[in-house]
């Protein structure tokens, strides 16, 4: 039985964490046997980060997309059928929505006062009440450091939504008229992206990143396929 070590659900998702969303979708579509095992400090982990998954024989794999190596090398076929070319837009629509558009909503979550205190109550439950107030707000500070760096806490609310909103056109655009992005059945790209999408769906607070995919039928439709397909809860 595989494990996958994972954060814990929040928000009407099984983990709060689209990397480990993504993980738990591409271990449901490889049809092998897994149980969750929930954490809240990576420290440990081998790249610091979740999620891992832990074989039978107890290797550590980090990383969803070395998780996704391991299950192809194990027979899951992700991608079954996509052509060269819709193989090559399926990795750099992945490499837009784990580094771009993820950003986006992790701003959202992390950097609106708005947001932060119903974010910082499910993110952090774990640590006693007393230390809940300076835990969290010692990594939120982190965290706005590391936006800053990356850019995305750098832009007007008006430069960074219609740079979001790029991205999300660029899906709508992939799935046409779906039901999944590359076809008929989910593939890899499904497993990274939709979790992303959802996670704006259900960000605590009203933002222009929500609004816009709340504003889309062809989003909502598509994620609630995607629920039911990737990570039914
Ligand atoms: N490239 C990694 C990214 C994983 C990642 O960044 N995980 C974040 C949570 S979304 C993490 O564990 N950060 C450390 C922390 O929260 O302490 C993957 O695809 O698995």
């Amino acid at each position: 039985m595989l494990t996958l070590l994972t954060f814990g659900p929040s928000f009407e998702m099984p983990s709060h964490s689209p990397f480990c969303v993504k993980a738990m979708a591409l271990l449901h579509l490889s049809g092998q046997d897994w149980q969750p095992k929930y954490l809240s400090d990576p420290r440990k982990m081998p790249l610091g980060r979740l999620p891992v998954l832990k074989t039978a024989e107890g290797r550590l794999i980090p990383d969803s997309a070395h998780i996704q190596a391991y299950l192809e090398a194990e027979g899951a076929a992700f991608d079954a059928g996509l052509s060269a070319q819709d193989k090559a837009r399926s990795h750099a629509l992945i490499r837009m929505v784990e580094g771009h558009l993820a950003a986006g909503m992790a701003h959202d979550r992390w950097l609106r006062d708005e947001c932060w205190p119903e974010v910082r109550e499910a993110f952090f439950n774990r640590v006693p009440r007393m230390m809940r107030g300076p835990v969290s707000g010692m990594i939120r500070r982190k965290v706005r450091a590391a936006m800053m760096i990356n850019g995305i806490a750098q832009f007007s609310e008006e430069e960074r939504l219609a740079r979001l909103a790029q991205d999300l056109e660029t899906i709508s655009t992939t799935l046409g008229t779906g039901p999944f992005l590359f076809g008929e059945r989910p593939t890899a790209a499904d497993a990274a992206i939709a979790p992303v999408l959802d996670m704006i769906r259900t960000l605590p607070c009203d933002t222009g990143l929500r609004r816009l995919v709340r504003g889309s039928p062809a989003l909502m439709g598509y994620i609630k396929r995607a629920r039911a397909a990737l990570y039914p809860m």
